[in-house]
């Protein structure tokens, strides 16, 4: 890679365990070749979906910890941003977006997954994030998020192209310059679709539908994304990327199960990661 590495600004929390958030960002994006500064909006023993779980919420912190960045005079590649633990933490997020100018800015709405908002996420989020949206170069809801952000009813009913057209267009609507839609069941099976602003037709990334469900893999695919897009790459490759990464690190954890709770096993896959962006590198 040529010059410095390039520099994220992370805001996530850090769950102790579980693999979501900055502890797969973390790593995703150093292997892709890019410095994290992370801003954690919230420590927790554990993710979520885990029950007696500790968790000290940062809102009140955020506004100091930023204050010395912007003492420092930071200027980040990309920002990217997921788990936002209060209604007060968009807005923050918001005037740091807006002072980071040249960063590409990946918004991933993190709040929740099956139809139902995350254990302990305000009600509020959904049109906070809405409106958080508009500063997007990128937005990558989940099916449950699109629902929320859109007011839709939850549905994964099989859509025909039309029909996800519509959905990106709804999503870009809101201001987002492009927009990823992550497993979509499409007639013809799942896919990651995705659709830039001023274009009508969609792309997609077909993937074959696995038992299995597990947390993180949304911070996994957004973080392979962001990486990605950070190297170079058109939307069409960095979503391709960031889709077979995902499912690798899937079947792999099917096929040395561990409780799903506990995330997917991509520690043993990040090498892979490394050796694309390396021979990307020598192209
Ligand atoms: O992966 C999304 C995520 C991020 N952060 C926290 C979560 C979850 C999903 O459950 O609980 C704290």
């Amino acid at each position: 890679m040529r010059g410095p590495a390039k520099t994220v600004a992370a805001i996530h929390d850090l769950s102790g365990v579980g693999r979501c958030a900055l502890t797969v960002v973390t790593p995703v994006l150093s292997v892709l070749g890019a410095q994290v500064c992370p801003v954690p909006t919230a420590v927790l023993s554990a993710h979520t979906a885990f029950s007696g779980i500790a968790v000290r919420d940062l809102t009140d912190f955020l506004p100091a910890y930023l204050a010395h960045w912007r003492a420092l005079g930071l200027r980040f590649d990309a920002v990217y941003a997921g788990y936002l633990g209060s209604p007060r933490q968009v807005e923050i997020v918001s005037d740091f977006l807006k002072e980071q100018e040249a960063a590409i800015k990946v918004l991933d709405p993190v709040m929740g997954d099956d139809g139902r908002l995350y254990s302990g996420m305000a009600e509020e989020m959904p049109e906070k994030w809405r409106a958080l949206c508009a500063h997007a170069d990128v937005v990558t809801p989940n099916m449950t998020e699109y629902a929320l952000l859109t007011g839709e009813a939850y549905s994964l009913a099989p859509r025909t192209r039309a029909q996800a057209e519509g959905m990106l267009k709804k999503l870009l609507d809101m201001g987002a310059k492009s927009a990823v839609i992550t497993s979509l069941p499409l007639e013809s099976g799942l896919a990651n679709v995705y659709m830039r602003r001023g274009e009508n037709r969609m792309g997609l990334c077909a993937f074959e539908r696995l038992a299995a469900h597990y947390p993180g893999t949304g911070d996994l695919f957004a973080s392979v994304l962001t990486g990605a897009l950070l190297r170079g790459d058109a939307l069409e490759g960095a979503v391709r990327r960031a889709t077979d990464f995902t499912r690798l690190c899937v079947e792999r954890s099917m096929r040395f199960p561990t409780p799903v709770n506990y995330g997917v096993d991509l520690e043993p896959l990040l090498p892979l990661l490394w050796e694309d962006a390396a021979n990307k590198t020598r192209e």
